[in-house]
């Protein structure tokens, strides 16, 4: 059997993953995310016409945005999911059916929302005549709808973390549900699409200041946060992923247990706010990004639990497998899943009965990391900020936010970091920053110099920060700013940044290690003549062309 995926910067020779994906994903597993999404798509073009008719439709609105969310790059793995949710997609489908029964709409009469597979066989079949990419024949509309694909993944993660803190809006929903339609629509040519690839990037910028909404009133702002990388003596449990409401209730359960907490990777932000860092046994971040699991899950002893991406399938003869469990829409054949009860809470205590019986940690490293730079800190310093940039202090902002990833060539962003000029600033979010947040940058009139704002899902403060820096300099345009973009992307969510970057006019960004394999030439060319969007060359050549500019 062969397979198709290209949404993520691993794929393989930069065209796309043909055999087996390089992040351990089956051709089976592909063609049940591809027939899923098929299935979503059918399902949000029936939610637009029944939202049409003033009738909520939260049950699809939580639905597609999970499964949207579930497909991500390295967030779930088991192919028993998919079968679950594409049964459930299809009761779904034909109870949004019943409800338009009397109208007479063309959509109904689609294969999309039609279509009859009830076994895992059938649904892997079904693949080979829905999938994307396989059944768009223009290679623009194909990159187009890729593009737009793969935004929408990563506005429903947005989307998801906000509802999971109490926080919805009928806009986004909307205008997923909206999005999702376009990529069946056979009329919308090159130029229509990329107006819409460049619109859902203003739904990006609305989903992440929901979310940031979202974190921020539930825990808190962000504040300079010192924090530990060493161990402590008690047995602890690790918690990787993005999601904070998961952390919170961890963090509650866990309390007088006897029990240390410790983040990894994309959590390590969670110790910024203060209503997550008030919690003693909260005592640290364990390893480094997420494609350093496979080693550092073997050391740490105790359990490790998963909320969301990125999750790397154990290899054979790792000694840790039974000791991870999943939340959320993270899941693996080879892991215990920790179930959302009907009150949408977890329960953790097997995690914590499973930590009583394990050793501590054995230490990696020692020493502290400094982060917690986001929007609202960085502001309280705004006057230091400006002051530094007026005397010429600081010279440069560099914007590095985004993923990190396995491959070697990704040491490129420790070597920028290192050679960037010591009047400039790197500001980031997302684990991109392990490649450089353990190197001594130091501090320019007490201003460090790499600003720290938290997990990818925090790129909306760099820009709440950008725009208030160009306020504060009575600039015009954000591109005025003393600001390069070099960003590194490796998942969906990078996209969905991406577009909101490009919605909100910024230009000349730097994308890398390499270009999505899904852009086209000729997009890539409408990027190119648009936004002047670039790839990464040497560090030396790239250091030149950033600082003039
Ligand atoms: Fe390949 Fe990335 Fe798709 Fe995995 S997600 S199959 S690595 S392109
Ligand atoms: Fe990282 Fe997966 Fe994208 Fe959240 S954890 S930035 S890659």
């Amino acid at each position: 059997m062969t397979m198709f995926c290209n949404q993520c910067q691993e794929a393989a020779k930069g065209v796309g993953c043909t055999v087996f994906g390089v992040c351990g994903k089956s051709p089976e597993l592909t063609a049940l995310m591809d027939t899923f999404i098929y299935s979503l798509i059918g399902l949000s073009c029936l939610a637009l016409e029944v939202k049409e008719e003033k009738e909520l439709v939260r049950e699809v609105d939580l639905f597609v945005t999970e499964g949207l969310f579930a497909t991500i790059t390295n967030a779930n793995f088991d192919e028993e999911e998919f079968v679950t949710r594409i049964k459930e997609s299809i009761r779904l489908r034909n109870q949004l059916k019943e409800r338009l029964i009397h109208t007479n709409l063309p959509i109904l009469t689609h294969d999309i929302v039609n279509f009859e597979v009830d076994h895992k066989q059938s649904m892997i079949k079904k693949a080979l005549s829905v999938a994307i990419h396989s059944t768009t024949e223009n290679e623009d509309i194909r990159s187009l709808r890729e593009l737009i694909l793969f935004g929408l993944k990563g506005l429903a993660a947005y989307t998801s973390h906000a509802e999971k803190l109490g926080f919805t809006d009928d806009e986004l929903f909307n205008n997923l549900h909206r999005f999702m339609a376009t990529l069946i629509q056979p009329d919308l040519d090159v130029s229509a699409y990329t107006t819409l690839a460049l619109e859902l990037g203003n739904v990006g910028v609305l989903a992440m200041s929901l979310l940031d909404q979202a974190n921020t009133s539930s825990f808190r702002h962000p504040e300079l946060t010192k924090v530990n990388i060493g161990v402590q003596n008690r047995p602890g449990i690790l918690i990787t992923g993005h999601d904070l409401h998961d952390l919170k209730q961890l963090l509650e359960q866990t309390q007088d247990t006897g029990v240390d907490v410790y983040t990894h990777s994309e959590m390590l932000p969670a110790h910024y706010y203060p209503e997550l860092k008030k919690y003693p046994h909260l005592v640290g971040n364990y390893g480094n990004a997420w494609h350093e699991q496979t080693k550092e899950f073997e050391t740490f002893n105790g359990p490790i639990v998963f909320t969301t991406n990125c999750l790397v399938p154990p290899r054979q003869g790792c000694t840790y497998t039974e000791r991870v469990y999943t939340t959320g829409n993270t899941g693996h054949p080879d892991f215990k899943v920790i179930k959302t009860l009907a009150d949408g809470t977890k329960d953790f205590s097997c995690v914590i009965e499973h930590a009583l019986t394990c050793a501590a940690p054995t230490p990696l490293e020692t020493g502290e990391i400094i982060g917690g730079f986001a929007h609202h800190q960085v502001l309280s310093l705004a006057d230091s900020v400006v002051g530094a940039i007026k005397e010429g202090a600081i010279k440069n902002f560099v914007v590095m936010a985004g993923c990190d990833g396995r491959h070697k060539e990704r040491t490129y962003y420790t070597d920028f970091a290192k050679e960037l000029p010591q009047d400039s600033v790197i500001l980031t979010a997302g684990c991109a920053k392990y490649k450089y947040n353990k190197l001594n940058l130091g501090d320019i009139n007490g201003i460090p110099r790499l600003l720290d704002a938290g997990q990818c899902n925090d790129s909306y403060s760099l820009v709440v920060i950008a725009l208030k820096l160009k306020e504060a300099l009575g600039l015009e345009d954000i591109n005025d700013l003393p600001i390069a973009y070099n960003i590194a992307w490796y998942e969906q969510k990078a996209v969905i940044v991406l577009l909101a970057l490009l919605a909100l006019g910024v230009k000349n960004i730097h994308l890398g290690p390499t270009l999505p394999a899904f852009l086209s030439p000729n997009v890539l060319q409408v990027l190119v003549e648009n936004f002047a969007i670039g790839g990464i060359s040497t560090v030396e050549e790239d250091l030149n062309e950033f600082l003039k500019a």
